[in-house]
């Protein structure tokens, strides 16, 4: 298998229920490499792009104003098979669904508060990557997050 970088977005809810360090923890438990990480408020337009192929669904609008509501967590994390491995650490979208020991069957209950996101393939890895680690847009005006350190 080849060395894949994957993208891994801790959700707000993560955030404010103090799980990142339980989430990274198990991505270096299995022995992949961070080679990204960023705390960043993401901008509604950078939501909708890292989003885009699910811009017709009806839950799309609850989508991003969930995952603008609050500073998320981006990593990339590389390693042999890590966008696959990446996603079974993670588990089924729906938490009630996803197997206890994975991180949505053991921290999360709704599928719209469900604490992380993992690419689904190596190309969507690079496109999602790009996405927070390029963005110089400065949001602390915009939101009063000063405690944390943005961008
Ligand atoms: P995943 O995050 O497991 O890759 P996805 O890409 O299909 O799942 O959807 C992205 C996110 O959108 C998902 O983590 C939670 C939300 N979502 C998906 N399906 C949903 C639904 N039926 N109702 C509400 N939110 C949903
Ligand atoms: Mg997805």
């Amino acid at each position: 298998e080849d060395v894949e970088e994957t993208y891994i977005m801790v959700k707000p809810d993560g955030v404010q229920r103090g799980l990142v360090g339980e989430m990274i923890s198990r991505f270096e438990k299995k022995g992949f490499k961070l080679t990204g990480l960023k705390l960043f408020q993401c901008p509604q337009e950078l939501a909708e792009e890292h989003y885009k192929d699910l811009k017709s669904k009806s839950f799309f609008p609850k989508l991003i104003s969930y995952i603008t509501s609050g500073p998320v967590v981006c990593m990339a994390w590389e390693g042999v098979g890590v966008v696959a491995s990446a996603r079974k650490l993670i588990g089924a979208t729906n938490p009630l669904q996803a197997e206890p020991g994975t991180i949505r069957g053991d921290l999360a209950v709704q599928t719209g508060r469900n604490v992380i996101h993992g690419s689904d393939s190596p190309d969507n890895g690079k496109r999602e990557i790009v996405i927070p680690f390029l963005c110089n847009k400065n949001i602390l005006s915009v939101y009063d997050y000063s405690r944390f350190l943005i961008c």
